[in-house]
């Protein structure tokens, strides 16, 4: 018993303050007259996490104890949001807690206002992973997710002047009490050199320093970890000479270049230093998890033909796919085995997630930099590509195209290489992660691999955490829905909403259901809570077209400017969203929807009738109180280009409607929620592609359509302060993105969406009806899909 010894962790008020105090005392050093609200908000979580971790400590000793199939996943990104809500309600002292700050004097509420969200990714993918993390634990199934630990997250957004400014996000500056450091655990990372007759000789070697999370199961004792690896310069970096002759900076210039490894999420790659320090940052992440999976396996297991059998190790997109050359180099380079036996146990190691359809997102890196950073990859990725191209040639004899498509190097412009086609080449399984995203994988993307290797391809639809994002994010409809249920069972089995379908018949139940949305609107604090709240947060990016909503609330302002009596329906348009740094374009629209707010605001017509509100900064925090009070979810897309969303889902969830087009997972949405509870619009896949491939002319739709021409020249007219031409020049000569090809469409659906929300009898049946049938969504049935189609491991359940 682990317990042995240890005075257990008190489960009654009386008892959590007890520790509070104690390690207010003990781990904090200082007393509760000289706390602040630092040191409370500290001791605090320290409190809760010592329940985590005696679960932790429970968890790791039965994972030993049965030897499993290890679920491992390799992720650049982890948005994991703030910790301090999730951990008390999973460790049971959401109440608790609160209570026993009061009786000592703290605010519970300025307490929490300081647990500071890890922003360490960008957007989706991030997201997902933790969302997977989370119901690994759930499911009891063993598992480590292994990442970076970036010093400064993903930027955060200030607007200046309407334009995005970016700010560093130094997010542990404070340091971080949920962490466990473990410096002992630490790897050694080699970068540069040569190939000596004896193998690789790195020319520069870094310290990776692991810390880790815990990820505790809901309603289940297993807690799992997530590994995070920093950089730091090995030990006697430091140097003394230079610094006593004064030369400080040259100093400590070794250590400075080690730990910039892990300084920044996605540092600028404008330049080739740049892109050289995402390359490294990849190596490093795959060579200091890939050494502690070993590391791992080894406690237990002495044989390598064991290995597939025992580790599973998924790779979330093409970031991490250098731990394939790297498990070669181990196996061959290190362990000495047989290139033939090494390939066929990484070939049964590794799975790799696909998570776009732009082909500019598939990762390419060029031959001399991968070659100068680590010539022994090249030198792997180079026999990889020959057994490959060996197997094209002989399948497809003389079908020279196909072998010039499917080579892991390309040759033009630039000799290349390129790391989705190693991904797919070098692991048993490749999933997409919507039912369209994987079908147009297999019949675009990765046609060739899917004709070379039928069986290799599946589909994993991606969920949401009900628990984040419903529970937490949501207090009062969750109660309701409890209420409704008649047991809170459906935050682990979420096919149970189900059983709210018939409530929405029920006319009481209905005036909840409205009440409890609108304290959310309360809560939010962003315009009219009377309103429409018309949503849509995600990234910038002109496929995802902010664009067209933006030129959607252009018409509707000039409605409301010529008529205001006849028009119709209040709403408050919410934008949320981050751009890239260096996406232009994307910024250019940012900076556009800022002085279209403004205008309007400024427009006394436009009271209480339309607003446009942009809150900056959108993150995990942020979207955890806007997706509550949502009432219409923007999922405009072109169709074809959306992997999935999962903000779609995550508002579907919380009962807003969905505008939205036939792409990514807004096809399931539909079809689950059905199509009489779904605004539907737009070009459809095929239609979208055939207008792409065709002569398209967006200057006809604007030639054609008083609205849309009004509104893009109200633009080119410079009526939003002159800001934005360049985003309406781009429509009218290029349009990428078909926005003008939809907009008709879309703008007659939304007057559908305006003429239904004048029934609000109607409109919060269809709201009920998302909720209830959007129980697939569950991240908890992604990973089930995860285990029976990829990585079939078994749950390890404690006694
Ligand atoms: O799979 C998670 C998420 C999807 O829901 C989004 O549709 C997709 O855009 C996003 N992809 C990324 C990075 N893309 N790449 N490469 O965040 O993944």
């Amino acid at each position: 018993d682990l317990r042995n010894g240890l005075r257990p962790l008190g489960t009654t008020p009386d008892e959590f303050q007890r520790d509070l105090l104690s390690n207010l005392y003990y781990r904090r050093g200082t007393t509760v007259e000289s706390a602040s609200a630092q040191d409370a908000y500290e001791t605090l979580a320290l409190t809760v996490r010592d329940r985590l971790a005696e679960r932790r400590a429970r968890t790791a000793a039965a994972h030993y104890e049965s030897n499993p199939r290890w679920v491992y996943y390799l992720s650049a990104e982890y948005l994991l949001g703030p910790q301090l809500e999730q951990n008390l309600l999973y460790s049971g002292t959401t109440e608790l807690a609160p209570a026993a700050l009061k009786t000592l004097g703290f605010s519970p509420e300025e307490v929490a206002a300081l647990d500071v969200e890890p922003g360490l990714g960008n957007g989706g993918l991030g997201r997902l992973a933790a969302c997977l993390l989370d119901s690994l634990a759930t499911l009891d199934i063993p598992a480590v997710g292994y990442g970076i630990r970036y010093d400064l997250g993903i930027f955060k957004q200030e607007f200046d002047n309407g334009e995005q400014v970016e700010r560093p996000d130094d997010w542990a500056f404070q340091g971080d009490p949920w962490e466990f450091p473990a410096p002992d655990d630490w790897q050694m990372v080699g970068f540069y050199g040569f190939l000596g007759p004896e193998g690789w000789v790195p020319g520069e070697v870094v310290h990776g320093e692991p810390s880790h999370l815990l990820i505790p199961g809901y309603g289940t004792e297993t807690v799992n970890i997530v590994r995070l690896w920093r950089a730091r310069a090995a030990r006697a970096s430091f140097d003394l000479r230079r610094f006593s002759a004064g030369q400080y900076a040259e100093a400590v210039e070794e250590a400075v270049r080690a730990e910039n490894i892990s300084k920044v999420l996605y540092p600028d790659d404008s330049t080739d230093m740049g892109r050289e320090l995402r390359l490294k940052q990849q190596y490093f992440l795959v060579s200091c998890s890939l050494r502690d999976i070993v590391r791992r396996f080894r406690f237990r297991n002495a044989d390598w033909d064991d290995f597939p059998a025992k580790t599973v190790i998924q790779l979330n997109d093409t970031h991490p796919t250098l731990a394939i050359p790297e498990l070669m180099r181990l196996l061959v380079d290190e362990e000495k085995l047989e290139w033939e036996h090494a390939w066929s146990l990484v070939r049964r190691t590794f799975a790799y997630t696909c998570h776009t359809l732009l082909p500019e997102a598939l990762e390419t890196w060029p031959v001399d930099m991968l070659g100068r950073l680590l010539p022994r990859h090249l030198e792997i990725i180079y026999l990889i590509n020959e057994a490959l191209l060996a197997e094209v040639r002989s399948r497809f004899p003389g079908d020279l195209d196909r072998v010039r498509r499917m080579s892991l190097i390309q040759e033009e412009p630039q000799r290349r290489v390129r790391m989705a086609n190693l991904a797919v080449t070098g692991t048993f399984a490749v999933n997409g992660v919507a039912e369209l995203h994987s079908q147009l994988l297999t019949s675009t993307t990765f046609a060739d691999f899917a004709a070379l290797w039928p069986d290799r391809f599946t589909n994993v639809t991606n969920g949401v955490s009900p628990r984040r994002f419903v529970r937490l994010a949501n207090p009062g409809l969750s109660t309701l829905i409890t209420s409704g249920l008649g047991s809170d069972a459906w935050l682990r089995d979420l096919s149970l909403l189900s059983g709210l379908a018939p409530l929405a018949d029920d006319p009481a139940f209905r005036e909840q259901w409205r009440t409890e949305r609108r304290h959310a609107k309360e809560a939010l604090g962003l315009g009219d809570p009377g309103a429409m709240l018309d949503v849509m947060i995600k990234r910038f990016h002109e496929y995802k077209r902010q664009q067209l909503k933006l030129l959607h609330v252009i018409t509707l302002y000039h409605r409301l400017r010529d008529n205001p009596e006849r028009f119709g329906v209040p709403r408050t348009v919410l934008f949320g969203g981050k751009a890239a740094p260096a996406y232009y374009a994307a910024k250019s629209i940012i900076r556009l929807i800022n002085a279209v707010a403004a205008a309007i605001e400024a427009d006394p017509k436009a009271y209480g009738l339309l607003r446009v509100v942009f809150p900056p900064n959108y993150n995990v925090t942020l979207a955890e109180k806007i997706i509550p009070a949502a009432d219409l979810s923007e999922q405009i897309s072109m169709a074809g280009k959306e992997a999935s969303g999962t903000g779609n889902m995550k508002l579907a969830l919380n009962g807003a409607l969905t505008i939205g087009t036939l792409d990514g997972a807004n096809v399931e949405i539909r079809d689950r929620v059905g199509a009489g509870n779904f605004f539907l619009f737009g070009l459809d896949t095929p239609a979208a592609a055939a207008l792409r491939a065709s002569d398209y002319r967006p200057r006809t739709y604007y030639d054609s359509d008083d609205e849309l021409r009004a509104a893009l020249d109200a633009i080119l007219s410079g009526a939003f302060g002159g800001v934005g031409q360049e985003v309406a020049h781009s429509l009218l000569d290029r349009d990428e993105y078909l926005t003008l090809a939809d907009y008709r469409s879309y703008v007659d659906k939304q007057d559908e969406v305006a003429a239904a929300w004048e029934d609000q009898e109607h409109w919060t049946r269809m709201s009920i009806l998302n909720t209830a049938n959007s129980g697939f969504f569950s991240a908890d049935r992604t990973v089930a899909d995860y285990l029976s189609r990829i990585w079939h491991a078994s749950p390890v359940r404690l006694s």
